[in-house]
C-alpha cells in the first residue's frame, strides 16, 4: 500500500514538474525567435504610455518594455505596443496576445492569484486621487457627498471610491466610461463634478483640459495603487527575467550608473558594478540571457531615476516629485534586492 502511494506521489510529482518544464522558457524563446517583445500599454496616457501622432510611443511604462526588449533582445526598439483598455488587459496576457503587461496596473492579491498572473514589481508608487473643477469649490473629498463622479470600468478606481463613500456615509453617482480620453471628455464637458483615477494620471489627463489651470487635485489620497509590470504565471524564467530588468535599474541608480557614465563604469573596481554590468560573475546567464544585460538596459533606457524623471519628472508637463518614488537612501521606497 505504502509503495504504491509512493509510486503514486512520484508519479504525480514527475507529471507536475514535466508540466512545469513544458512552459519554462516559453516566452523567452517566443520573443528571441519573433526579434520582438509584444507589450500591453494603456491607450493613451501621458507619461505613462502615451502615442504621438507619428506613432511613437512614450512613457514611463513603455521605457519598461523597452528595457526588457534591450535585456533580452539587445534593441530597446525591438518592441510592438499593443493598446489596452482597463478591462481588456488581463484577458490580452492570459491568451497570450503580449508578453508584459506593463500599463498603470496596481498589484493587488485578486489580480496576483485567481487571474492566472504575477506581478512583478513596482515601476510607480501611486494612490487613488480625485480631480474638481475649481469654480465647484471644493477643498477636500469629505465634501463630495451627492457628487456625480467620472470614472474608468475595470479598474481598481471602481471599487476604492465605492468603498470610500461608503465608509464616509456620502452617497454619489457614477459616470463610467471605457478609455482614459472618454473619462476627460467627460469631465471636461459637465458630465460630472468630479473625476477619480491614480493620482499621477490626475496630473497627465489634467493636462489635456483645455484649461488645465481650472482644475484641481484634492489633497486626499485613498488608495494604495503600486503599479507594475504583468506576466502570466507558469514561466519563472520569463517572470525573473521582467523582475530583475526594473530591479537592475534600481539597483544601477543606486550604484550611480547612468546612461551618461556607463562605458566610465564599465572599467569600475566596485565588485557590485561589475556584477550589474557583467564585467565579473555570471548573473546574465542565470537569466537565461547575455552577460551584458543589464549594461545594454542602462545604456538605452537608463536607470530608474533617469526614466523616471524623462517622463513623469519635474521638467516633463507632469512635474511629479520623486516622492514614494525616491530610493530607500533617499526617503522614497523604491529598494530593489542586490544582484549578486
Ligand atoms: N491602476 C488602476 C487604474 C488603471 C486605469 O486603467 N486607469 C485609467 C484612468 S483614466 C487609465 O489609465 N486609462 C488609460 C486608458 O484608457 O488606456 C488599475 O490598475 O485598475
Amino acid at each position: 500500500m505504502k509503495r504504491i502511494a509512493a509510486a503514486l506521489a512520484t508519479g504525480v510529482a514527475t507529471l507536475a514538474l514535466s508540466s512545469t518544464a513544458a512552459l519554462a522558457d516559453e516566452t523567452l524563446d517566443a520573443v528571441t525567435e519573433r526579434g520582438e517583445l509584444v507589450c500591453g500599454v494603456s491607450t493613451g496616457l501621458p507619461g505613462f504610455s502615451n502615442p504621438d501622432d507619428s506613432g511613437n510611443w512614450t512613457g514611463i511604462d513603455v521605457d519598461v518594455c523597452r528595457a526588457v526588449a534591450a535585456a533580452v533582445l539587445g534593441d530597446a526598439d525591438a518592441v510592438k505596443f499593443v493598446p489596452l483598455t482597463a478591462k481588456e488587459r488581463f484577458t490580452a496576457l492570459q491568451s497570450g496576445e503580449i508578453d508584459v503587461l506593463s500599463r498603470n496596473t496596481t498589484w493587488t492579491l485578486t489580480r496576483d492569484t485567481s487571474l492566472g498572473l504575477n506581478f512583478t514589481g513596482t515601476n510607480y508608487y501611486d494612490g487613488q486621487g480625485f480631480l474638481v473643477k475649481k469654480d465647484l469649490g471644493v477643498t477636500s473629498a469629505t465634501e463630495l457627498d451627492g457628487a456625480s463622479v467620472c470614472i474608468q470600468s475595470g479598474t481598481t478606481t471602481e471599487l476604492n471610491l465605492a468603498d470610500y463613500f461608503r465608509f464616509q456615509g456620502m452617497e454619489y453617482s457614477p459616470v463610467v466610461f471605457d478609455t482614459s480620453d472618454q473619462t476627460v471628455q467627460g469631465f471636461a464637458s459637465g458630465r460630472c463634478d468630479v473625476l477619480t483615477s491614480d493620482q499621477s494620471q490626475l496630473y497627465a489627463l489634467r493636462t489635456k483640459l483645455d484649461n488645465p489651470d481650472s482644475a484641481v487635485v484634492l489633497p486626499e489620497v485613498i488608495s494604495k495603487e503600486p503599479l507594475g509590470p504583468v506576466v502570466r504565471q507558469g514561466d519563472d524564467q520569463w517572470f525573473n527575467i521582467v523582475k530583475w530588468t526594473l530591479f537592475a535599474q534600481i539597483n544601477a541608480e543606486e550604484l550611480g550608473i547612468t546612461s551618461e557614465n556607463l562605458d566610465e563604469m564599465m572599467e569600475s573596481d566596485n565588485p557590485s558594478i561589475k556584477r550589474l554590468v557583467g564585467t565579473e560573475g555570471d548573473m546574465g546567464e542565470k537569466l537565461g540571457l547575455s552577460s551584458d544585460w543589464a549594461a545594454k538596459i542602462v545604456a538605452q533606457v537608463g536607470n530608474y531615476g533617469e526614466m523616471f524623471e524623462r517622463n513623469v519628472g519635474m521638467d516633463t508637463p507632469l512635474q511629479i516629485e520623486r516622492g514614494l518614488n525616491a530610493l530607500w537612501t533617499n526617503g522614497g521606497i523604491q529598494y530593489a534586492p542586490p544582484i549578486r
